[in-house]
Parts: structure tokens; C-alpha cells; sequence
């Protein structure tokens, strides 16, 4: 059985504004991203959604919100991506770039889609609102979506135990 990669994005969110950074290098290089990385082994989801905010952009997170489950598929690839999104309200310090991101609030009305992974216009605006969801996307290399399923859900701890096999 290949197992699932396990991932944490983590968004700032202010009431008008949403801080993402430009991913300099890597996987989704030159796209605007929420923060976050690998769960390391060891570690549970939330410490290490909050461990790579911090080592991504200076911030340490104060609560944590679940707000959404992504999966995503890349044609040819056996591993799924399991993306698990977080909102954080509550935070210390101020964003700092660092080697891997560069940091910028956008308001909410003027998020930079075009300059995003092509999935992000479809949950983005749920995020936004507070809503929770769960999600499925098929890419086939980085710029095309084949399929995708996006529902909002009531309670996103119930999609942990069905993603889990
Ligand atoms: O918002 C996203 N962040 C990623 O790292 C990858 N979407 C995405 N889609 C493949």
C-alpha cells in the first residue's frame, strides 16, 4: 500500500486580509501559497502545521482552526497528496521572509488566483467565509485540473477517520 503524503497549509487570516507567501523554490516555486510542509514522523498534524509556519514565516501560531482536507492526485504519481488547511486568527510576531517564502498580506477581495496552484479560486472563497470542506483534485503536471470534487462539511474530524484506510 502506498501511503498518503501527509501536508499542513496554514492561512493568516485578519478580518480583511489574508497573508500568503511566494514560494521561492521547490515544489509550486513562483505561486502564492498558505504555509506549511511535510509532517515530519513523530509529530502530529497540528505541531508540525505550526512548526512549518514558523520556519516559513517567522509567525507563531496562538490557535489553530480546521477548516479543510484536501486531497490531491498528479497523474503518474502513486502517492496522494493529503493536505490538511488550517486558519490561524491568533498569532505572534511579525512575517519575516525567509529562504523558502516571502511574505505579503493581499485583501481579501484582491487574492492573486492567477499567480495560485488552479485549485485554490474553487476553496479559497469557502476559506474565506469560515465555511469547513473537503476536496478532491486530479492534476495532470501543475497547470490542469481532469476532475475535482469540493463539498462543505459540518465538521472536518469526521473526514480524518474516512480518509484513513
Ligand atoms: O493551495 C495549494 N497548495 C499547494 O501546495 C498545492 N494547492 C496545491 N495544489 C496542488
Amino acid at each position: 500500500m502506498v501511503r498518503n503524503k501527509l501536508l499542513t497549509l496554514v492561512f493568516i487570516q485578519e478580518p480583511e486580509r489574508l497573508l500568503l507567501g511566494l514560494k521561492k523554490r521547490g515544489f509550486g516555486a513562483g505561486k502564492w501559497n498558505g504555509f506549511g510542509g511535510k509532517v515530519q514522523a513523530g509529530e502530529t498534524i497540528e505541531d508540525g502545521a505550526k512548526r512549518e509556519l514558523l520556519e516559513e514565516s517567522g509567525l507563531r501560531a496562538e490557535a489553530l482552526e480546521k477548516l479543510g482536507l484536501l486531497m490531491f492526485e498528479f497523474v503518474g504519481e502513486p502517492q496522494l497528496l493529503e493536505v490538511h488547511v488550517f486558519s490561524v486568527k491568533q498569532f505572534s510576531g511579525t512575517p519575516v521572509e525567509t529562504e523558502e517564502m516571502r511574505p505579503q498580506w493581499y485583501c481579501t477581495d484582491n487574492i492573486p488566483y492567477d499567480k495560485m496552484w488552479l485549485d485554490d479560486k474553487m476553496w479559497i472563497p469557502l476559506l474565506l467565509r469560515g465555511a469547513k470542506f473537503s476536496g478532491y483534485f486530479k492534476f495532470e503536471g501543475h497547470d490542469k485540473i481532469l476532475y475535482h470534487t469540493l463539498t462543505e462539511v459540518d465538521d472536518v474530524s469526521c473526514l480524518e477517520a474516512q480518509t484513513k484506510v
